[in-house]
């Protein structure tokens, strides 16, 4: 398991030109596709958990519990509240196990043989989770000489465009360390401003699905 801390920003034409500009590294260009998965009723992520299908593996964002003493000064709070972390999970039974404590999962795995794909889709079927969203992203990710630092560009095919600052961490890293790099990252990059930036799943559902997008407000889960 690890831990992903982010701010998100948003790009513009300058951006890439500021990248070059302060010695960040091109990693390449990527695509996929996400698929995300909740029950009808929002089980998931009226407890802000978020699963996801990407590039055939499975993967859960969900919460962690921030340490106190991590925000000292003012400064450091703003920093932080700049900046969203989650725990990521990749592990399929881990993630089974989490889903399982929030969706009662109605009988046990059946003791005939079946096939991973098999055992995934009745797994599902159980839990009753559909896919509520679905979008294609284009991904152009660079380095910085700050150690650990990674800058996303996000093109989703809905026409939405994201920039992300991220450090991930292993459970129980320095989180403190982490805002504080992706603080003077941004402060390279030249972003002002202390609203949060939405994200590609924020811009989604408010643009396709507004009731489930009204109840994450509401449940101040967005
Ligand atoms: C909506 C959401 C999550 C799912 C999307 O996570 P994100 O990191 O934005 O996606 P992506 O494609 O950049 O993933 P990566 O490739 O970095 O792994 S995870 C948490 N949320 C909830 C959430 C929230 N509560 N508030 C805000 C402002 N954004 C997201």
């Amino acid at each position: 398991m690890s831990v992903e801390v982010e701010r998100k920003f948003v790009c513009n034409a300058d951006t890439l030109k500021t990248l070059e500009e302060i010695g960040a590294v091109c990693l390449g260009q990527r695509q996929f596709c996400d698929q995300y998965f909740d029950t009808p009723k929002f089980d998931l992520t009226l407890k802000d958990m978020w699963l996801r299908k990407r590039k055939g593996c499975w993967e859960l964002k969900c919460p962690t519990t921030a340490d106190k003493a991590e925000e000292t000064s003012g400064e450091q709070s703003k920093a932080a509240a700049m900046c969203s972390r989650y725990k990521e999970i990749t592990n399929l039974p881990e993630i089974q196990l989490r889903v399982k404590e929030v969706i009662k999962d109605i009988c046990e795995d059946s003791e005939t043989e079946t096939s991973p794909s098999q055992e995934e889709e009745s797994w599902m079927s159980r839990n009753n989770l559909v896919c509520f969203a679905e979008f294609t992203t284009v991904r152009r990710s660079f380095t910085l000489e700050e150690e650990g630092v990674q800058v996303d560009l996000d093109e989703a095919d809905f026409g939405f465009h994201v920039g992300e600052i991220e450090v991930l961490l292993p459970e129980g890293g320095d989180v403190q360390s982490a805002l504080e790099k992706i603080e003077r990252t941004a402060g390279k990059l030249g972003l002002i401003g202390d609203k949060c930036v939405e994200g590609k799943m924020h811009a989604y559902l408010r643009r396709n699905h507004p009731e489930h997008f009204a109840r994450l407000l509401s449940e101040h889960i967005f």
